[in-house]
């Protein structure tokens, strides 16, 4: 690969330049009685889809380090730190009683942010649900719906004065597709008559959550944030074309488009028909959320053939390993120009007034040699997709930020601690951390 060289002279002075992090994978406090059980705590224990247990531990303990690392963000000369709020801390039976201690935690946090400079940028919901709603059938009961909004409501009432940007859900479509469609995430179930009540009651919950801060904190940013890929197809035939717009209503159209009263794209994937067994009047107005930006979170492109075996879909993803092309540890392939297409995309809806490309960023097999993690591979990813975002700026596009994926390695979901994501490296033996070679280059690019 050789990347084209961003310049951050280029962007305009007020361009929001972060990092990202969520609560689940860096907090812990899983056992400590510091918070409640949540979903991934019992998925991981339950050790289904992973080779072994994953016991919930302290993942990187920012519960005990955040000041550790606010420090780094500071010193990395970063403004912009988003992280998300454990819901099970706050409320740790789910609804109920609220947990004075997570609310005096975060109100810790987001205090320390604020004296470094360093502006919170918060997400409600990152998959960490409590484990006593799942017992009550979790996002497939619509009851979700309240106790969601039951748990915003403790939120912007504790919160409001530290906290103006505020994302009501991270990547709706991975937290239902991958935990009740096909099960590989927790709460690990599978199939239609799970995914499609819970995708219709997350989106709810989104609606009705972004208009509840909207009354609570009238000057609030609100959003949330949207997982999304380049689609190509992988033959120039009209079957490859149409998979294509398939899987461009699953992968990108599903969750956005009825935040933003346009409906469910049944058009192109009949089987949502079925949605209306859980739909009561007036969802699809409350399916409208009061959005001021929409977070996009690219990593790579698809290449999508047409497949008569993947039942509902018709269409199947051609993994970058079968096409001789660069791919990252994750298995996904290396494609600046993925970031433009999808600003432009998501930029092509006219209720889109303000982007901000909310996750970004590639995990490799990082080596701590001599205190130094020299990872030129993830500078090179850096610099071909923020050039990438520079032409999308040049070109027009509303996009107004960029948040790196993320601060520090962490606990990747179903990969655990196998796939690393960090400007910072994490020995997860000791806790210690050294800022890899992508950190310095970050600051580097943004001292510019
Ligand atoms: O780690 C995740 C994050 O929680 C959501 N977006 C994608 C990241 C990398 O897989």
């Amino acid at each position: 690969m050789h990347p084209e060289q961003p310049d951050r002279s280029k962007f305009p002075n007020d361009f929001i330049w972060g990092v990202s992090t969520s609560a689940p994978q860096t907090e812990g406090g899983a056992t400590d009685g510091s918070r409640g059980a949540s979903i991934w705590d019992e998925f991981q224990s339950r050790g289904l889809f992973f080779r072994k247990k994953i016991e919930p531990g302290i993942t990187c303990d920012f519960l005990h380090r955040y000041k550790e690392d606010i420090d780094i963000i500071h010193q990395l000369g970063i403004r912009n730190f988003r992280l998300s709020i454990a819901w099970p801390r706050i409320l740790p039976d789910g609804k109920g009683k609220v947990n004075q201690a997570g609310i005096d935690f975060y109100r810790r946090v987001f205090d320390y942010c604020l004296s470094k400079g360093i502006t919170p940028w918060v997400t409600l919901y990152h998959w960490d649900l409590p484990l006593t709603l799942e017992k009550e059938g979790g996002w497939t009961n619509r009851a979700s719906v309240e106790w969601f909004c039951d748990y915003v409501r403790v939120c912007i009432d504790s919160f409001k004065d530290q906290v103006r940007h505020w994302m009501v859900m991270n990547e709706p479509l991975v937290f239902t597709g991958a935990g009740y469609f096909i099960g590989v995430h927790a709460p690990g179930r599978r199939g239609m008559n799970h995914f499609l009540p819970a995708l219709h009651h997350a989106l709810l919950a989104q609606g009705k959550g972004s208009r509840l801060i909207r009354s609570l904190q009238p000057e609030a940013m609100i959003g949330s944030t949207f997982s999304c890929s380049q689609l190509t197809p992988y033959n120039d035939t009209d079957n490859d074309k149409a998979a294509v717009q398939r899987m461009d209503a699953l992968l990108n159209r599903l969750m956005i488009e009825p935040a933003l009263g346009l409906g469910y794209p049944i058009a192109e994937l009949p089987v949502l028909k079925r949605l209306e067994n859980s739909m009561q009047p007036g969802d699809e107005k409350d399916l409208i959320a009061d959005f001021d930006f929409v977070g996009v979170q690219n990593y790579t492109r698809e290449v999508v053939t047409a497949s008569r075996w993947v039942p509902y879909l018709g269409a199947k993803l051609v993994p970058a390993k079968k096409r001789a092309v660069p791919y990252t540890e994750m298995g996904w392939e290396i494609h600046p120009s993925s970031i433009y297409e999808m600003i432009k995309q998501f930029s092509s809806y006219p209720q889109v007034k303000k982007l901000f490309v909310t996750e970004n960023g590639a995990s490799f097999r990082d080596q701590l040699v001599n205190g130094q993690v020299d990872d030129q591979n993830r500078i090179a990813y850096f610099k071909g997709y923020i050039s990438q975002m520079q032409k999308a700026v040049h070109d027009g596009f509303p996009v107004k930020g960029y948040f790196v994926w993320s601060l520090t390695d962490n606990f990747e979901w179903a990969e655990a601690y196998k796939q690393r994501f960090g400007l910072v490296y994490i020995d997860f033996s000791t806790q210690a951390r050294t800022i890899k070679n992508s950190g310095y280059w970050y600051t580097n690019f943004l001292k510019q």
